[in-house]
Parts: structure tokens; C-alpha cells; sequence
């Protein structure tokens, strides 16, 4: 069997120090994990003091370290070298890292060997127990406001909770490769969160190990109060807004085609129970099992049209399974239902209904969603 092949991504721009000791820093660690093929893309913004040329240099002895000449900017440049890792490097496995040393390369073979344990993106955290940084106040505060409340809070991107940073391990079969990454419109430093919660819409496995950010070994850091912190401020908001609309606006949808799926309800427990005479827990079960369908139906179509399930069998598979998730809320309403007009009455049915859908079904319902139906299914 062929070896799965690692591309190792390096951003750098102004890293003439840190470049060459990166470089073999990393072939160290391929020796002691001979089970993978290690390959090393730097994508380098045209920095001024050479980088570029250092490593076109070290590439002319060795086979497995390539070059990319990107535009400037950290989003742009790890966008295009994603794709390159992709497209041209055939990747099975992706880690972006910063060329600074502030996040330990030496942490490569633990986080490999978790994802050997079936994670899909594995993410060294500062906000666990045994990890840490060595920033300043003014760094903590804007790490804060960042990661914290914008990526976080705002966005909503709950995944992980370390989001900021550039070192990960990811997955590319049904993972990355399922990134629309010629579509993101990121240019800076918020690359890191969108990654995240673009990852988390493919049905990743995340898990975080905890790490320390520790010292820049050479040269300075790019972030500091000048005009591309503020762009990059800027950028964090706007995107953490887009990024909580899109959240919003497919809660939105499910609402609607909860409200619909009501209506049917509704109407059709009134016919078998009044019309057909069918009984009153049949009634219940009957009614339920058609807004099940219509949901079911809409929101495939509607609501969770980015992740719509496909092909004739998979439709079916997956209608048997939203079935099963759903039986709790058919139990639910069936037994509310038919317990509550034993005891309050008939004229209290359609009273009731909306009752047990807005304090129980729906609350029920959203969480087995978007746990179990609309995540693409993985292997
Ligand atoms: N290609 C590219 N890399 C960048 C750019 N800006 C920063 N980097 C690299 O991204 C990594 C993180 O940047 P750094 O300034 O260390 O940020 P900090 O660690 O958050 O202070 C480093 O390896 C930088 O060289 C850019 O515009 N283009
Ligand atoms: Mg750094």
C-alpha cells in the first residue's frame, strides 16, 4: 500500500532565520515516522528579505520541498496553498504550521498519532489544561477579543476553543477535500477560524491537545497596532458576522418548515381524529408520522440544501434513519397527545399540539438534526 503522504505547510514571510531550521527540523521528524511521506510546502508572500530564494535553494538538493509565490496575506496565501497541497501534491494529510517555532513541530508525531485514532482534524490548544502562551497583556486582550468573543461567542464556532492558531493536523479525504476553498474570501489572520468552521460543516471529528505558544526563535512577529492589524479586525467581524447570518439563516429555514410540518399536523390530526374516527393515539401517530415526512422532505431540500442527501439509496437509508431519530419526538407526541385529551378533553387537542411541539418536540428535534441527519456521513 502506497504511504499516506503528509504535506507539512509552512507560511512565511520575512522568516529568512527560521526557514532553513524549520526545514530540517521537519525531515527530523519524518525519519522517526517512516510510515508516512513527508513533504514540505512553504507558501511565502514575496518577502522582501529573501525567504523565497532560501528555499529555492534547499530545494535544489531535495526532492520533497516545493515553493509557492503567493500574494500577500496569510488567508490568501494558505488558501492557494491548501489547493496547491490538494491539487498538486496529491495530500492525504495537510499540517499548516507558522515558521516561527512558536508552535512546537515536535508535537507532530502525537497529533498523527491521534488522528490514527480516528480524529479528522486535530487542533494543539492554549485553552486547555497544560497548554499555555507567553503573551503580552496587550496580545492576550486581542487574543481574546478574537478567539474568544468574536470566533467564539458571536460566530458561534464551538468546535474547538483554541481557534486562532495556524498548526493542525487535517484530514483530507471527506474533509479538506470537501472545503470549498476557491470560495472562502479570507485575506488575513481570521484564515484560522473560517478553516474551523468550514472543517465543521464537512462532519469533522475535532479534538484538541494541549500546547504551548511559546517563544518566536528569530526575527518579528508580522501583528502589531499598525494597518493591517486594523484590516484584520475589521475582517474578524465581518466574517464572524457572515459566519452567524449563515448559522442563522438556516435555523431560520428549519423554523419555517417546522411551521409548515405544524400545519399539517394540525390539520391532519383533526381529520383522522374528527373525519376518520381513527382513535385518538392513531390520530396522534398518524398526523405526526406526515409533518415527519413533510420535514423531513423540506428541509433535505431547503434548509440543509448544502449538505442534501443524494441518490435514490442513500434518500432512503437516510429517511429510515431520520425516522429512528424522530421516533423519540413520534413517542412524545403520541403519548402527550393521547394522555392530555384523556384528561383535559377533546377540545383541548389542538390546544395541545403546539404545546407538546414548542416545549418538547422542537427542542428534541433541532439537537438530532443537526447531530445525526444533515452531517455528512463519513467512513
Ligand atoms: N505567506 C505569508 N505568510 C505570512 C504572512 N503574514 C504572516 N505570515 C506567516 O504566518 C506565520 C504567523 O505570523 P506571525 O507574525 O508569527 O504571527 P503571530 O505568531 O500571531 O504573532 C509566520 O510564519 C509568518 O511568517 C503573509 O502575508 N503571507
Ligand atoms: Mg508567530
Amino acid at each position: 500500500m502506497a504511504k499516506v503522504r503528509v504535506v507539512n505547510l509552512l507560511s512565511t514571510y520575512n522568516e529568512k532565520e527560521n526557514v532553513q531550521p524549520m526545514v530540517t527540523t521537519l525531515e527530523a521528524i519524518a525519519v522517526k515516522l517512516p510510515q508516512y511521506e513527508f513533504v514540505t510546502l512553504v507558501v511565502d508572500s514575496h518577502s522582501p528579505d529573501g525567504t523565497g530564494q532560501i528555499v529555492k535553494d534547499l530545494a535544489k538538493t531535495r526532492k520533497n520541498l516545493y515553493l509557492l509565490e503567493t500574494p500577500r496575506g496569510l488567508g490568501i496565501s494558505l488558501l492557494q496553498g491548501y489547493q496547491y497541497a490538494l491539487k498538486e501534491l496529491q495530500a492525504g494529510i495537510v499540517i499548516p504550521n507558522d515558521c516561527d517555532f512558536q508552535w512546537d513541530p515536535q508535537l507532530i508525531p502525537q497529533m498523527l498519532a491521534k488522528m490514527e485514532q480516528g480524529y479528522d482534524v486535530v487542533v494543539p490548544s492554549r485553552h486547555l489544561k497544560g497548554g499555555g502562551d507567553n503573551f503580552s497583556a496587550f496580545r492576550k486582550l486581542t487574543h481574546f477579543i478574537s478567539n474568544d468573543l468574536f470566533n467564539y461567542y458571536w460566530a458561534g464556532i464551538r468546535e474547538v476553543k483554541d481557534l486562532a492558531g495556524n498548526f493542525k493536523v487535517i484530514r483530507v479525504k471527506g474533509i479538506l477535500d470537501q472545503v470549498p476553498l476557491e470560495k472562502l474570501n479570507v485575506k488575513g489572520f481570521v484564515i484560522q477560524s473560517t478553516m474551523i468552521y468550514e472543517l465543521s460543516k464537512t462532519g469533522a471529528k475535532f479534538v484538541e491537545i494541549p500546547a504551548v505558544y511559546g517563544e518566536r526563535r528569530a526575527g518579528e512577529a508580522k501583528v502589531g497596532f499598525n494597518a493591517q492589524f486594523i484590516k484584520d479586525i475589521l475582517e474578524t467581524v465581518k466574517n464572524a458576522t457572515r459566519i452567524r447570518l449563515e448559522r442563522s439563516q438556516q435555523f431560520f429555514r428549519f423554523a419555517v418548515v417546522g411551521f409548515a410540518g405544524y400545519i399539517i399536523n394540525a390539520i391532519a390530526l383533526q381529520i383522522f381524529a374528527e373525519v376518520m374516527h381513527l382513535g385518538e393515539s392513531f390520530a396522534w401517530l398518524f398526523s405526526t408520522e406526515l409533518s415527519i415526512i413533510s420535514n423531513f422532505t423540506f428541509n433535505n431540500l431547503w434548509t440543509f440544501k448544502k449538505h442534501q442527501i443524494q441518490g435514490i439509496g442513500s434518500l432512503i437509508k437516510k429517511f429510515f434513519h431520520f425516522n429512528l431519530t424522530s421516533l423519540g419526538a413520534l413517542m412524545i407526541m403520541t403519548t402527550a397527545g393521547t394522555v392530555g385529551v384523556k384528561l383535559l378533553g377533546e377540545q383541548y387537542r389542538q390546544i395541545l399540539l403546539p404545546f407538546i411541539i414548542v416545549f418538547l418536540v422542537v427542542p428534541y428535534n433541532y439537537f438530532m438534526y443537526t447531530r445525526f441527519i444533515w452531517r455528512t456521513k463519513k467512513k
